[in-house]
């Protein structure tokens, strides 16, 4: 059995991620982690912030902080959310650690060591006042195309039009608003992908199995032809090079940020004397696949770049062997917006309703084969009708019938016969549906597997109807063996639904050995035994509103965080 190891795409450090982020990398990769490790396997699962480059600069200037403080701030906000939301993740690092340092600037000596790290001398603009480089963002002007007079270096946001910072007209400062600006030739690094190109191709078609979301955008770039990359700025904030005549510069953020999922395993092997055989899961590794998740804007960086940095090391450093993408969930067809603050971020949903809630509905409709829209309605459906409606609604109605007619124990009696038998075969079916969907990472089809388990208790409640059934040796058999299948959704929603099924499972009093992963369901369905104490606890997913209070609960959110409406008024 391999060992595998887990990274979700790094959250960018300037504010609370939304619920887009999290559904595109963070929240199936802790699904993933949570699966495997249940199914028995070593799992190391790393996430951290990504804290360098100008937007972390430009946040913490607008926050009136200085960026490290800035960033040590957001850090603890991101990490407080995260367990919120129950990511389970090994280690939670940060991309400006001493670790991370350490490693990127290794990479690049080693390039360099390779001929694979170029130095150029291109034009750009510095300020006399500010005393530095303005890098893309830190210049605006007047746009040359439309007139719009806040367009930033690299593009008018108002146009779209891409932009070099001399273009603009009447430049100035976006830190100080200096207009004495000059161009200056500055030096630079850039490491020579275009010399890398045929292996890197070579890699990414070793990987026939990637999706092809992953494969056709790395073949694009390919295709289009590798060019070297920069991968220095003119920045105080970032890993600095310190190499003889670069004293001024830092590494690009795109460079260090990759490196920076090494750095975070170092981390959490400096914090605990039993992780110090970390370097076996990225360094010479015999045991270990690698599993990166994220968005599908961050594929070309996990598909060519960090690939072509790793490689152009020389050194056995691992490669990752599957990339999981996914597209973008939009909100009432609009963008998801983290700078005009539209839609639903990770601190407001948890403010709404419990993680779960958000957990199980995201990826019931994740943006995997295309992008998906996010409306209140249909989230307040799903969570009605699957969580509350069918899964809860199981729950409730076994523990409390059990709980009327035998007390709060598994009841004893009856045998099982062909309706149970009916039942083995559907909870089997399901069950191997949702590991077959599980092991190939599609998780819209595994959460409609595990609703189609959670189906087979109502249907079986229906069938027997044990409220109007006499033979009371026959009611207990179908609730015993309802009860069962409780447990047995407990153990396999935990992926999902970690803190309900933890609930469910502390009411149904489960041991350890009864929390494993069930095999056949003729065995799981009969084994908790008769006479064993439960506890009916509070409804595990209380509905949103009623018939007639649900229309309001929608619109207050839609007042609250924009709706309909509020995407006539962004145009
Ligand atoms: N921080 C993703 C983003 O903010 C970027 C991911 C880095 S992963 C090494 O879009
Ligand atoms: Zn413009």
């Amino acid at each position: 059995m391999p060992r595998v190891l887990i990274t979700s795409a790094l959250p960018y450090i300037n504010g609370i991620k939304h619920l887009g982020n999290l559904v595109g990398s963070m929240l199936p990769a802790d699904v993933h982690a949570r699966y495997l490790r249940q199914r028995g396997h070593d799992v190391l699962f790393i996430c951290a912030t990504d804290e360098h480059g100008t937007p972390a600069e430009l946040a913490a200037a607008e926050a009136g902080l200085p960026v490290a403080e800035y960033c040590a701030q957001q850090h603890e906000v991101q990490a407080q959310l995260a367990q919120q939301f129950g990511l389970s993740f090994d280690h939670f690092g940060r991309s400006s650690s001493p670790q991370n340092a350490e490693f990127t600037r290794h990479m690049a000596e080693r390039l360099r060591d390779n001929g694979l790290i170029e130095e150029r001398v291109s034009d750009q603009v510095y300020s006399l006042d500010d005393e530095r480089f303005l890098p893309d963002r830190y210049i605006i002007g007047t746009c040359p195309v439309c007139g719009y007079e806040r367009a930033r270096g690299d593009q008018c946001e108002n146009c779209t039009s891409l932009l070099e910072p001399t273009r603009l007209i009447n430049p100035r400062s976006a830190i100080s608003g200096s207009t004495r600006l000059e161009v200056r030739p500055t030096r630079h690094l850039y490491i020579r992908q275009s010399v890398m190109a045929d292996r890197i191709r070579e890699f990414i078609d070793s990987h026939g199995d990637w999706p092809v979301l992953v494969t056709s955008i790395a073949r694009n770039w390919l295709n289009v032809g590798l060019e070297d990359r920069s991968i220095t700025r003119d920045l105080s904030w970032g890993v600095p090079v310190g190499w003889p005549g670069l004293e001024n510069k830092v590494f690009y953020v795109w460079f260090d940020a990759p490196i920076e999922y090494i750095g975070a395993t170092k981390e959490w092997a400096d914090l605990d004397p039993e992780h110090r055989d970390w370097r076996s899961w990225w360094y010479e590794t015999k045991d270990v696949r690698y599993v990166q998740f994220m968005g599908k804007d961050n594929v070309p960086f996990h598909a060519i770049n960090f690939p072509a940095t790793i490689i152009g090391t020389g050194e056995p450093w691992k490669l990752v062997d599957y990339i999981k993408a996914f597209n973008w969930l939009t909100y009432y067809g609009g963008k998801y917006s983290t700078s005009e603050h539209r839609g639903v971020f990770m601190n407001d949903a948890v403010d709404v309703l419990p993680a779960d809630y958000w957990r199980y509905a995201l990826l019931a409709a994740a943006p995997e084969s295309d992008d998906a829209d996010f409306t209140w309605e249909s989230f307040a459906l799903t969570v009605n009708k699957d969580l509350a409606g069918i899964l809860g609604n199981f729950v409730t109605r076994t523990l409390k019938l059990t709980q009327s007619r035998f007390g709060a124990v598994v009841p004893e009696g009856g045998e099982p016969g062909d309706e149970e038998r009916a039942l083995y075969l559907g909870v089997d079916e399901a069950l191997q549906s949702f590991v077959s969907e599980m092991e190939a990472l599609r998780f819209r089809p595994a959460a409609f597997a595990l609703r189609t388990l959670w189906t087979q208790g109502n249907m079986y409640l229906d069938r027997t109807a044990p409220w109007s059934e006499t033979d009371v040796a026959r009611v207990a058999c179908i609730l015993r063996t309802a009860i069962n299948l409780a447990r047995l959704h407990a153990v396999v929603s935990h992926s999902f639904i970690p803190f309900a099924a933890e609930r469910l499972a502390a009411d149904l009093g489960l041991r350890d050995d009864e929390r494993a992963w069930p095999g056949s369901a003729a065995d799981e369905l009969q084994r908790l035994e008769p006479g064993r104490e439960f506890r009916v606890g509070e409804p595990l997913f209380p509905r949103i509103g009623d018939r007639s209070s649900l229309g309001v609960w929608i619109g207050q959110m839609e007042e609250r965080f924009g709706g309909p409406a509020s995407k006539a008024r962004a145009g």
